[in-house]
């Protein structure tokens, strides 16, 4: 197969996946030449199926395998990120269904909402906090296409790492002077506490990890827009979702959000 033919062909399978609700095998397996740069040009090509097919449009980004917790947990070494579409976004209050999930995970996340734009390559971290307008709480629910979320990097940059839905509190924040890094945070699961963390638990602060995001993004031409929500990545390892379950995650000074999920 070219290329081109191949990455069309995984980001159809990854589009049909989602759509569906069925696990496909890792394509790195198949296709060895699936390295970070060609997993890159998938996940446009599948962000640019989803835009089209769910009449959405993009409304910022997600960091990947920030925190240490989560690269041992997947076995991988380095960040990843993705693309956030409108349609990905939970309101506060509505009871969200699994059915639509193939083995959704949720994660304690800090959203930040942009106001300029952030054009790499020679971002950091002072520059990422300068164009924040807010921070919230925030908890994404990741669903891996893969079988029994087993992937490399590759394979999960491809499937726009992992990104299913996504919710913030509608209260939000100035950074002022809220120190990230020392920021506590408690992730609960049915009342039980399921882990602690504080903002340094994302490479070191939450805004390191996004200006390395948006050092990447200029590779390809990208920026942060004003009016992006970006979310840092998971201070503590992802939970499993069933039916019933009931999460809250609450932070030091910005307080907190809760979701719960049905049938
Ligand atoms: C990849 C996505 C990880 C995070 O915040 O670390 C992620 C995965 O673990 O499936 O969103
Ligand atoms: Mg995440």
């Amino acid at each position: 197969m070219v290329i081109t033919e191949l990455v069309d062909y995984i980001a159809y399978e990854l589009f049909q996946a989602e759509a569906e609700g069925k696990e496909v095998d890792k394509f790195t397996e198949l296709y060895p030449e699936l390295d970070l740069g060609l997993a890159y040009e998938i996940q446009k090509r599948l962000v640019e199926l989803k835009v089209e097919k769910h009449q959405t449009r993009r409304s910022g980004y997600k960091l990947g395998l920030t925190s240490k917790a989560k690269q041992e947990m997947m076995g991988v070494h380095e960040p990843t990120y993705g693309v956030l579409l409108e349609d990905m976004q939970l309101m506060e209050g509505q009871e969200v269904s699994i059915a639509p999930f193939i083995h959704a995970k949720i994660e304690p996340e800090i959203a930040f909402i942009f106001n300029k734009e952030v054009s790499g390559p020679s971002i950091n971290t002072a520059d990422i906090l300068d164009a924040t307008a807010y921070i919230a709480p925030a908890m994404e629910v990741i669903d891996s296409r893969y079988r029994n979320f087993n992937f490399t990097l590759a394979d999960v940059v491809a499937d726009n790492s992992s990104s299913s839905r996504y919710i913030m509190s509608e209260k939000l924040y100035r950074l002022e002077d809220i120190d990230l890094r020392l920021m506590g945070m408690v992730f609960k699961k049915n009342s039980q506490i399921e882990s602690t963390s504080t903002g340094a638990a994302v490479m070191g602060h939450p805004a390191r990890a996004i200006a390395w995001m948006a050092n990447e993004l200029s590779r390809s031409g990208q920026s942060i827009k004003p009016g992006d929500v970006v979310l840092s990545g998971a201070l503590a390892g992802a939970v499993e979702i069933h039916a019933g379950d009931h999460f809250s995650v609450q932070f030091d000074g910005i307080g907190s959000l809760d979701i719960s999920f049905k049938e």
